[in-house]
């Protein structure tokens, strides 16, 4: 597969094209859903991640099936990461019963319990308290699990943020906080509404922190490891915080034209998917190899969009089902 690899490669390699392909997957399915709005076949709102793939698989590479995530708005990749399937994602977005909250949950509110998603959610801040729940339900049950709370840079000026993050550290919760901090809250930067450091506040809640660049997926998988580790070890909270661009505009449509077309461009050179790919080619890996990883992706995603596309929609009748206790 690779061609003279030197020593320590093989390892390298391995562990970035795993990685790789996970991205992909969220990149590939983000690309297809921003199609699949342009052409009506999408109820609602959606949110893209393109450009911060590389914080949800670095992370989720260190959980297992039963630690769970609270997602943000923006959280199809942290979905996808958690180990949402595919078809039940695509029939979700698309609105059909087949989909995994049977099409009644859509792209902000997609769940699947049965991979410890708890919940992408349209409030911001809104995950967090669920994830802190979360953690204290895995600290009473004993197993070793944790909880990721997944938030953005807009959620820091929320108060559910600090009380969460005092709470978390005053019982010793197994909760990471995950910020993605792409600079932008809607269509204002981050600076504007929040005066802050995050590191400061976990300090002053006694909490560890510790930043990653969020374009580098082998940057934010190791500082991960470490943090994932030592929450097992302590159940301490801790905070990770991840540099990201947004790639799209806030919401699929948005025009940005409160954005510098300077900085929109900038961000070419900084796409994390095309970093790890030209990384992998340096490592030795065969360019074929890459196409046909991406040709298995497209027809998985073809697969299911078509799936999807034959489905029912939910029937009004049973709207109420799974509302009330029987
Ligand atoms: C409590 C609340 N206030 C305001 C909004 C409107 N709103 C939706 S997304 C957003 C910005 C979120 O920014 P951030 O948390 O950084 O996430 P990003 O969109 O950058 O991924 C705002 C203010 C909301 N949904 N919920
Ligand atoms: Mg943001």
């Amino acid at each position: 597969m690779a061609k003279n690899p030197a020593p320590g490669a093989a390892q390298d390699s391995a562990l970035l094209l795993n990685c790789y392909r996970e991205m992909l997957r969220i990149r590939k399915s983000e690309q297809r859903l921003s199609k699949l709005f342009a052409d009506s076949e999408i109820p609602g709102f959606i949110h893209l991640s393109i450009g911060q793939e590389s914080v949800p698989v670095g992370i989720s590479a260190h959980l297992k099936r039963d630690d769970t995530v609270a997602v943000t708005h923006r959280g199809h990749g942290q979905a996808l990461a958690k180990g949402v399937p595919l078809a039940g994602f695509f029939a979700e977005m698309m609105g059909r019963d087949t989909g995994i909250c049977r099409g009644r949950g859509g792209s902000m509110h997609i769940a699947d319990a049965g991979v410890g998603m708890l919940g992408a959610n349209g409030i911001v801040g809104g995950g967090i308290a669920i994830a802190v729940g979360s953690a204290l339900a895995h600290q009473l049950a004993g197993a070793g699990n944790l909880a990721v709370c997944y938030f953005g840079d807009g959620a820091l000026a929320e108060g559910v943020f600090h009380e969460c993050i005092n709470l978390a550290a005053l019982w010793s919760l197994p909760v990471l906080f995950a910020c993605e901090n792409n600079g932008w809250g809607e269509f204002s930067r981050t600076d504007t509404q929040f005066c802050g450091s995050l590191e400061k506040l976990g300090a002053a809640f006694g909490i560890g922190y510790r930043c990653a660049d969020g374009l580098d997926v082998l940057a934010v998988h190791a500082t991960a490891a470490d943090l994932v580790a030592g929450i097992r070890a302590t159940s301490r909270p801790m905070i990770l915080e991840c540099k990201v661009e947004r790639f799209h505009g806030h919401y699929e449509g948005d025009p940005q034209k409160y954005r510098d077309p300077e900085e929109l461009k900038a961000l070419e050179a900084k796409d994390p998917l095309a970093k790890a790919h030209a990384k992998l080619l340096a490592l030795g890996l065969e360019a074929t190899l890459l196409e046909a990883l991406a040709a298995e992706i497209d027809d998985e995603i073809e697969a299911a969009v078509a799936a999807a596309r034959a489905a029912e929609v939910p029937q009004f009748a049973a709207a109420k089902a799974d509302v009330y206790a029987s």
